[in-house]
């Protein structure tokens, strides 16, 4: 029975050492098992006096009860520790700010395409838009585009089932806005065009912006003094050199190409304006008087110009960007760099 009072204290010890689950299993074995040494006090029960059996094994059950309630004690206090641990590792801030979502921004394209917008409604022209799929009509007869020019050829243009056309241009819109109104007209139209084109230089999309002033008394001194202001209002440079050069399209007669100084290295000459110090920026021209006579407006009576410019190269021109495929990517890395 002293050994008894020792084999307690030493299990209990042992017990509250342990801070494994199955370790605890083991010690349990040692003390509680079948041939743990509580179990073989219990065998030696036999060879106790008869008279002091029933107090032994009364002491010795006691003995089993207290291990009992210690272990499931040690297993409950080893479980709460985990538990802590755990919970510690998982702690959650829920009063921590969200990481949030970041403020997004205008496509740089949308950016240009607004400035330009606004400068041409400053000066009293409207915003026209229309179909991205058109005839043949509205995209080349009306503009007097020959049937064997090269610009209808399937090489340059998407056709759709049917006969149908993407727009290569967003004349279309100014046709059918002078089939609806009567002069004085003054439009721009902006949008996307398509062009069976793709290299370095060339999307098979891109957005260009044109333009129709018809009126009485519009001439080329009209749209020199328009086109002009635009681009220095456009690069915010005053004394912007402009110069134009004589071009054809067979939509306009005369017909012009127009060039500004560069604006990346100021008409010194670098990569982008090839050490010529202009840049081409748009085409132009008075609106030749086949183009109004599909339209039933009398050409006697009326004078227009006309011009088209590329979207993207205006971006590109006015933020510095050197590869129009950037536009199109979506890299967010790229796109940040104008919110
Ligand atoms: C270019 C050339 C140009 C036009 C577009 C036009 C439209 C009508 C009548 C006459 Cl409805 N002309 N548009 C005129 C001259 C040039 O664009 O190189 N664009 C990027």
């Amino acid at each position: 029975m002293q050994d008894l009072d020792r084999l307690i204290a030493e299990a209990l010890a042992v017990f509250e050492r342990i801070e494994d689950p199955a370790q605890l299993e083991q010690a349990k074995a040692r003390y509680l098992g079948k041939s743990g040494a509580l179990t073989d006090l219990l065998k030696g029960l036999g060879k106790l006096p008869a008279e002091e059996r029933p107090a032994a094994g009364s002491r010795i059950n006691q003995a089993k009860q207290q291990l009992e309630d210690a272990l499931a004690r040690r297993r409950e206090a080893i479980q709460g520790k985990k538990m802590e641990v755990r919970l510690a590792e998982e702690a959650l801030d829920v009063s921590l700010p969200g990481r949030g979502l970041g403020v997004g921004g205008l496509h740089p394209v949308t950016r240009t395409l607004e400035r330009i917008e606004s400068l041409f409604r400053s000066i009293g022209f409207d915003v026209a838009s229309g179909p991205e799929i058109e005839t043949d009509f509205y995209n080349f007869t009306a503009l007097n585009i020959p049937e064997d020019h090269p610009a209808r050829a399937m090489h340059d243009t998407f056709y759709v089932e049917g006969g149908a056309l993407l727009r290569t241009h967003t004349s279309p819109v100014q046709v059918h806005y002078m089939q609806k109104h009567q002069p004085p007209l003054k439009i721009i139209a902006p949008g996307r065009v398509y062009r069976c084109d793709s290299d370095v230089t060339h999307t098979p999309m891109f957005h260009q912006v044109e333009g129709l002033w018809v009126d009485e008394n519009v001439t080329l001194a009209t749209l020199k003094g328009v086109l002009g202001d635009f681009m220095q209002r456009f690069f915010e440079r005053e004394n912007l050199p402009v110069r134009f050069r004589p071009s054809f399209f067979p939509f306009t007669e005369p017909s012009a190409e127009m060039d500004i100084g560069c604006v990346i290295c100021g008409g010194s000459g670098c990569r982008v304006c090839s050490h010529t110090g202009w840049l081409e920026v748009l085409g132009c021209g008075m609106v030749h008087p086949n183009v109004l006579k599909h339209v039933n407006i009398d050409s006697e009576k009326y004078l227009g110009f006309a011009f088209g410019l590329g979207v993207e190269r205006m971006a590109m021109l006015r933020y510095g960007v050197n590869d129009i495929r950037l536009f199109f990517e979506n890299d967010l890395r790229f796109l940040k760099q104008f919110n």
